[in-house]
């Protein structure tokens, strides 16, 4: 049990040669073609009733009459119409979606296309994976079209913001030559129906352009195809004017230049030429540091519809992503980078191309632990939106804490913008379904890596699986997830399952707790590593992350009449509530207000108290999580509880590390005493570097943020 199976280990359910009879011994994959979904969904089936019930079955390509044993049959609504007639219960079914019947002797899994039969198979085999072998007849259809993951992979096989080790795809500059992950990883993500892989870093190299590479982008399309999942690039705005072997070298990259233009529809033609289902582009422009079309004067539309209509001819799309600021001006937003997305896109409302998706991370700033949603969504009616969630827990403790995200991605799609006065949740605004939009979906941030785990650690895998789960119906429920993730990864023992539910939906209290309570930010390392406590460095630094801390008062005024105004680009209601401090909720209070210390909470407590008590609170929760863990020896196997257990102890240890750097700063900078007399009252601690070992010397630690101080003892 090394974690490389995923959710997809298909091990044998408790009494599961009692179910056997019943079951398929056929299996009918209406595609005879080794390369297509619904020929991998045949083989799927077969490995799974293998595994699952050690149930041995035929597979076969054409309809036929197999006697009287159950069978299953898997193809598109089309092909079994012409194998068999048209269906009783005809079901409504748009693109990706199908209809699962495990009615009567034929179970039936037919896709609106090959894609949907996939899923159709996978969702069989996991009902039966968890011991569900009722009968079932439904129908099920996604909620929004764009369902992609993006990797931050560099072409050196490194990963940005990734923790489990080298890039599957890249090493060296070029595509690796062995692609038995990449097919892995697009087996693993077929099952959460993802329909599209973007693989390499936002902040793109235009060597990825080069015929070589082009080629090698060919190579991992080729084994994502068969699991329905489309390959996407994302790119290097100046492209042009970088040598690329290969490609035309040009002195501009002018959005609105002929050549720059022309330059572009000849890669994105070589491109489909290998790739003739591309599905598109992903943009990052003008933001840290990349260029883009403001470069040259040009709007982001402009830069962006560069792209749209040399993919248009092709089908595919342009993610063009809204996460642009510049951090060396942040006199523009009124020195609040909040402000920047909707200064930026919404003049631009309705200039966007039909193919262009504008992507916006769920929050105004970066991936924190708590933020309000972004008002950008409600902002743009004329465009197409997509949600950027990160998977990869960049800023939540890059998998050894353990962070469950789901509920803090709700706090966000569930989220009622009231546009126009209206009911406007994030959910329906991203699946179009608020302002009619074909377009739209969910981009999340995965990072996967070579490690076995994939992300760096088992449990991280729950985030994983509930974001497929969530792009396919955003209003899933958190709980159930994980209980279906559970089941399917650890077995089927209920304590199991009971413990995991309660400590993961503990995780992401917990850490925003120790971490950053109050709606203030993860107080992390800013500059660098984002892991680890450095409130320090939360101000006057050129990325625009502050908190405005000084020794009376702590927040972000972000008010409409004294402060950044942020407030103001949310429509009227939402505005009002966040504008006014008696009615913003305590839990975004100093995101949007700068208070004294000494003002009191809603829940009666001051700021600084609530501070020290929930630093408090959530270390001593992450420290339940170590028992927590331990109660499941014997239940689940050795490997992956030890695994874990050593991540649990590292959390424990370091949320004590959290709580004390936190309310220790805050408690210098005040002056104002803790009530109940725990912060600054441990006048014989000793930091371990401080002390003095015969025999031993100290060295500096690579990378620092693992060590106190930078330091250990050798
Ligand atoms: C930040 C990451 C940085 C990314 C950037 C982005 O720290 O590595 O390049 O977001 O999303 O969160 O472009």
């Amino acid at each position: 049990e090394n974690g490389l199976a995923g959710w997809l280990r298909y091990a044998p359910i408790p009494g599961a040669e009692r179910y056997r009879a019943q079951l398929p011994s056929h299996i009918v994959a209406l595609n005879a073609t080794a390369t297509s979904p619904v020929y991998v969904a045949g083989q799927e089936l077969e490995k799974g009733l293998q595994g699952i019930f050690g149930k041995q079955c035929t597979v076969h390509h054409a309809h036929g009459h197999w006697g009287a044993a159950p069978q299953v049959v898997v193809g598109t609504v089309d092909e079994y119409t012409k194998a068999y007639g048209a269906l009783a219960d005809a079901p409504e079914l748009i693109e990706d979606g199908f209809w699962l019947s495990t009615k009567g002797q034929t179970v039936q899994i037919l896709g609106q296309n090959e894609r949907g039969a996939l899923y159709g198979a996978f969702e069989y085999l996991s009902m039966l994976a968890q011991g569900n072998v009722t009968e079932v007849a439904y129908a099920t259809n996604p909620a929004a079209p764009v369902r992609w993951t993006n990797e931050w992979n560099n072409m050196d096989g490194s990963i940005e913001r990734g923790y489990a080790g080298a890039s599957i795809f890249f090493a060296n500059g070029v595509v690796v030559a062995n692609m038995t992950r990449a097919a892995e990883y697009a087996r693993l993500l077929s099952s959460i129906r993802i329909n599209a892989v973007v693989i390499n870093n936002v902040n793109a190299n235009a060597t990825l352009l080069s015929t070589q590479n082009i080629e090698g982008i060919g190579r991992v399309a080729d084994v994502m195809r068969p699991y329905g999942i489309q390959v996407g690039i994302s790119l290097y705005f100046a492209s042009p004017t970088s040598a690329v072997q290969g490609q035309q070298n040009l002195t501009t990259f002018d959005p609105l230049d002929p050549s720059v233009v022309t330059w572009w529809t000849n890669v994105t033609e070589k491109i489909y030429e290998r790739v003739p289902d591309m599905a598109g582009y992903l943009v990052k422009a003008n933001s840290e540091g990349q260029p883009g079309p403001i470069t040259y004067n040009r709007t982001l539309a402009e830069g962006a519809n560069l792209f749209a209509k040399a993919l248009q001819p092709h089908g595919g799309l342009v993610l063009f992503r809204a996460f642009v600021y510049n951090p060396i001006n942040e006199s523009v937003w009124k020195n609040d980078r909040a402000n920047a997305a909707v200064d930026f896109f919404q003049p631009l409302d309705g200039e966007f191309d039909d193919n262009v998706v504008i992507q916006i991370k769920y929050g105004p700033i970066d991936f924190q632990v708590r933020e309000p949603a972004s008002p950008l969504f409600a902002a743009i009616p004329k465009s197409n939106v997509a949600i950027e969630l990160q998977i990869t827990p960049e800023y939540l403790g890059q998998q050894c804490h353990h962070v469950y995200l789901p509920p803090l991605w709700k706090t966000v799609l569930d989220f009622d913008l009231r546009k126009d006065n209206e009911s406007s949740l994030v959910r329906d605004i991203i699946t179009g379904k608020r302002f009619n939009k074909k377009l739209g979906g969910s981009a999340g941030v995965v990072n996967v890596g070579t490690n076995q785990t994939w992300l760096g650690s088992h449990l991280s895998m729950s985030n994983l699986y509930a974001y497929g789960r969530l792009a396919w119906n955003p209003s899933d429920d958190s709980t159930v997830m994980l209980q279906d993730w559970t089941r399917l990864t650890f077995g089927l023992n209920p304590s199991v399952i009971d413990t995991m539910v309660q400590f993961s939906l503990e995780t992401w209290p917990a850490y925003e707790n120790y971490s950053g309570n109050l709606g203030i930010q993860t107080l992390t390392d800013i500059l660098y590593t984002h892991f680890g406590p450095n409130p320090q460095s939360q101000d006057n630094n050129t990325w625009g992350q502050w908190t405005r801390a000084d020794g009376t008062q702590i927040g972000m005024d972000r008010t409409i009449g004294n402060g950044t105004g942020f407030s103001g680009q949310y429509p009227p209601e939402i505005a009002a509530m966040y504008d006014n401090l008696a009615s913003t909720p305590d839990n975004l209070l100093l995101w949007f207000h700068h208070v004294n210390y000494t003002t009191v909470l809603k829940n009666g407590a001051t700021v600084i108290q609530d501070f020290y008590d929930q630093h408090y609170a959530g270390a001593a929760t992450a420290q339940t999580f170590v028992g927590m863990w331990q109660s499941l020896q014997g239940k689940i196997d050795t490997e992956r509880f030890t695994d874990q257990l050593f991540r649990q102890v590292f959390q424990a240890g370091h949320s004590i590390v959290w709580r004390d750097a936190i309310v220790n700063f805050y408690h210098n900078l005040s002056g104002i005493p803790d009530e109940a007399k725990r912060v600054g009252s441990h006048p014989y601690r000793i930091e371990a570097e401080s002390m003095v070992l015969d025999g031993y010397k100290t060295y500096a630690v690579q990378p620092f943020e693992v060590a106190s101080n930078f330091t250990a003892i050798v």
